[in-house]
């Protein structure tokens, strides 16, 4: 769609310019020199320069989508996992190279200031990474797109590991300011909650509905400018902080109560204080729903004001200029909240303005987890949010009318169809209600977008044939590869140049090369140098020393049982206990690299993590082992930190139950840089499959089908206990204090999960399957020919999984934009 895109104007700048502009501001911006400046000033000074040219791109994109009055989409995402911006930038921008050159000269190293920028942690995982993905990519393809989302004030926790358990610190990301975004008070918005609904006639008798907020906030917003790749379209990430409103709290104030004023203002700033840190599990509290109504209210108002600045009050043409993505069901909020304001401020009759919403809003499901899927107490609706509550149910009064007509009768499906739980306490369905209120609802897996049609959704799927679909998921890899692995990407720009960060298909090409010796080791030596460096970082990290040319395994992703790192330890401690028992036990030194942080509710979850510190720290201190083992458990995973590990990792660990890991993005990133996969047939482990070919993938274990055929026939763990000596060996030393001394049973509680707890995840069920493809890589690894070809390939082959493609796909089958040139 860009094909024609080329380096940018910026890529020309001179050195000497670049120079000028970082001294300018460590005077002008920052009041100190050159002499004076540390390395927190120079990163300073160095992103005002950039930023310089960011936003005269910004002005000129925002023009040009004005001047052309161009659909755009508004990605809603309770969660942006940006990471670091300045080597994104720079990238982008196409200035790496002389602002590199420029510090040099300037007597500064420019990976070193990179170091002293926090991590924008305004998201958990997988989801909100996706969300960061893809804004970049709209920027690259001149899409106009606005993201929307949270201004967080603490980020995700900071994860320290004190006597191997996980503690908790809170994210301090902006505490001396951030360079990148711009605060926009010109654009504040006011958000009403609580109160109640009054009834009134209208002269004809017509009823008309007014709420009288208890409460009103105020959303101030942030803009943090997003680089497309050529450095031509920057479009926005829009983030709401809330304030108290002074509005309504001078009332107080002047009737004395200045003390219950400032209370007011806690409560209101409370809402973007922090982000919550559970993956995967929705937590039903009040000031999560408030969040995601702030959000989404604040993001809608913006987007009204914006279309009537160009359009006036005639709604005819909203619903093909705007188009509005529900990053999950957390947004979700947005559909009734449009309704209210169609309904009670444009005055609009309910089948007009359910046409423009929903011709507005598209829904993408993320997990089919039960226990991730939102529901919210009706009470807690009808206290925060009365008119949405009553909006609510219209919709679904009137949804329940179309159900008859199709399944007359039928009480079962309308149950489960239904808005409304019916229990001891009745529910909202976020996920009912973010179908019926979209035009399209896509999975991001084949895989997952089949199982969402066939198991969790499949009536609506019957009633709506065309609305369910997929969209695989994608990655940058402008961040994922060429940023992060300098090295290899000058390898490829040197063999099939340097175009291929935009059009990621041409890896391809390098393929010709996968049985070359001379490249195998040229590819190799990379692999080996980023080992180096990782190797490096870990001893200053954890004081462990590890072997570069071991295999580097990797397991990199949120903690989570369905995830199975468990699966993963167990091994691990068989392999410990094969070598025990046989000294001579035929393997590759290998080197276990976990990063995880944990839900700080999720007891379990915080049990695997110390588990795997204590098996590492009896395993890397036991002579008997000859440094064949090391176990690895990096603190406080994040963005910054998967920039540094993937580029060395040899395997990649995508072991899954499943079924239930919707697609995993991680996976994609590790063989883009020349990992192998050991996977299970879970979503898009599947896709990278068929694409490196199954000759370079270690696939392991049950697959979709098997799982659910054995939970049909019923799944007893102990039957595998009790006939696998090696499992239950393994079990049973969990149990004693063999990994913590003094404290026998300290690490029981995954035993018991595994076995009277039932194993829901398959542990033990796939663990003989994950044991072999282990032994095949490792055999595979002894090969060094047959390793680099096969890593090559991967690297090669990884062409689908840029967010490019995933963009396009959404914008041919979802957004139908059309991409707008800036100048
Ligand atoms: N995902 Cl529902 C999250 O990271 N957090 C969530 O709350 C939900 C999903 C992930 C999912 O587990 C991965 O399989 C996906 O690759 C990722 O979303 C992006 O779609």
């Amino acid at each position: 769609m860009s094909a024609k895109k080329s380096v940018s104007k910026t890529a020309s700048l001179p050195k000497k310019a670049i120079k000028d502009a970082i001294v300018r501001h460590l005077h002008c911006s920052l009041g100190t020199d050159e002499n004076k400046a540390d390395n927190h000033a120079w990163w300073k000074a160095t992103c005002a320069s950039i930023q310089e040219h960011v936003l005269e791109q910004l002005r000129k994109t925002q023009k040009s989508h004005y001047f052309n009055d161009t659909r755009a989409v508004h990605y809603f995402s309770a969660e942006f996992l940006m990471g670091r911006l300045m080597s994104n930038n720079l990238h982008n921008l196409g200035l790496f190279e002389q602002t590199d050159q420029a510090l040099k000269e300037l007597g500064v190293n420019l990976t070193d200031i990179m170091e002293e920028e926090p991590d924008m942690a305004l998201g958990n995982g997988g989801l909100g990474r996706l969300a960061a993905c893809f804004i970049d990519s709209l920027a690259t393809l001149d899409m106009p797109a606005v993201g929307y989302g949270l201004h967080y004030e603490h980020g995700l926790f900071r994860q320290e590991i004190k006597n191997g358990e996980q503690i908790e610190r809170p994210d301090s990301w902006r505490d001396y300011g951030n360079p990148w975004e711009i605060c926009r008070p010109e654009s504040i918005q006011e958000i009403p909650l609580y109160g109640y609904v009054e009834t009134k006639y209208g002269e004809n008798g017509e009823i008309k509905k007014e709420w009288h907020p208890g409460l009103i906030v105020k959303g101030l917003p942030w803009d943090i400018p997003v680089v497309g790749y050529g450095g031509k379209t920057v479009n926005v990430l829009r983030l709401w902080q809330s304030q108290a409103s002074s509005y309504f709290n001078w009332d107080v104030f002047n009737a004395g109560g200045y003390v219950d004023a400032q209370k007011e203002n806690v409560q209101a700033e409370t809402i973007s204080k922090v982000l919550y840190p559970n993956d995967e599990t929705e937590a039903g509290k009040e000031l999560r729903l408030i969040q995601q109504y702030f959000f989404s209210a604040c993001s809608l108002k913006d987007i009204i004001r914006r279309y009537k600045r160009a359009h006036g009050n005639n709604w005819s043409r909203f619903s093909s200029q705007v188009v509005i993505q529900l990053n999950d069901t957390h947004p979700a909020i947005a559909i009734p909240e449009l309704m209210r304001i169609l309904l009670d401020r444009a005055e609009l009759d309910w089948d007009s303005a359910w046409q423009i919403c929903s011709k507005t809003f598209a829904y993408t499901n993320h997990t089919l987890l039960p226990e991730a899927l939102e529901k919210w107490p009706a009470r807690m609706f009808e206290k925060i949010l009365p008119r949405h509550l009553e909006i609510i149910y219209e919709i679904n009064h009137r949804f329940m009318v179309e159900v008859e007509k199709m399944w007359p009768g039928n009480n079962a499906i309308k149950q489960k169809l239904s808005i409304i739980e019916e229990g001891n306490e009745k529910m909202i369905r976020m996920g009912n209600l973010s179908v019926i209120g979209s035009f399209k609802v896509n999975g991001v897996a084949e895989i997952h977008s089949s199982l969402v049609k066939k198991n969790l959704f499949p009536e609506f799927d019957k009633m709506w044939p065309e609305k369910l679909t997929n969209v695989t998921n994608g990655i940058t890899p402008r961040r994922w590869l060429k940023a992060c692995n300098p090295k290899l990407s000058a390898l490829i720009d040197e063999k099939i140049g340097n175009d291929w960060p935009l059009h990621l298909d041409k890896l391809e090409q390098l393929s010709q090369f996968a049985d070359n010796t001379k490249f195998q080791k040229q590819f190799m030596k990379i692999k080996h140098e980023n080992k180096v460096a990782l190797a490096k970082e870990v001893l200053v990290l954890t004081g462990i020393e590890i072997n570069p040319k071991a295999i580097f395994d990797v397991q990199i992703k949120r903690l989570h049982e369905y995830k199975r790192q468990h699966l993963n330890l167990l091994h691990i401690m068989a392999l410990y206990r094969r070598l025990l028992e046989n000294p001579n036990y035929d393997m590759q030194p290998r080197v276990f690299i976990f990063g995880a942080k944990a839900a700080p509710s999720y007891k379990l979850a915080k049990d695997i993590i110390y588990a795997i510190n204590q098996v590492a720290d009896k395993v890397n201190n036991d002579k008997r082992v000859n440094g064949k083992i090391k176990v690895v458990f990096l603190p406080n995973y994040r963005v910054s930190l998967a920039e540094k590990i993937i580029p060395a990792a040899d395997i990649s660990e995508q072991i899954s139950t499943a079924g239930l890991e919707a697609s995993g993005t991680g996976n994609m990133k590790l063989s883009l840089n020349g990992a192998l996969t050991v996977g299970t047939l879970d979503g898009a482990n599947i896709e990278i499959a068929e694409e490196v070919g199954d000759e370079n993938i270690f696939i392991f274990g049950l697959n979709v089908n098997e799982v659910h055929e054995l939970d049909k026939v019923g799944y007893n763990p102990f039957d595998i206990y009790y006939n696998n000596k090696e499992i239950k060996a393994v079990l049973d030393w969990l149990e004693t204090d063999y990994f913590t001394p003094g404290k026998p049973g300290a690490l029981a509680s995954l035993k018991r999960s595994l076995l009277e707890g039932g194993d829901q995840y398959k542990v033990l069920a796939d663990f003989e399957s994950y044991s072999d493809a282990q032994q095949k890589a490792n055999k595979a690894f002894g090969d060094k020919s047959r390793w680099a070809k096969m890593a090559i390939l991967n690297t090669a082959r990884m062409g689908k999984f840029t967010s490019d493609r995933a963009i396009n796909d959404y914008v041919e089958k979802i957004w139908k934009l059309q991409p707008c040139t800036v100048e």
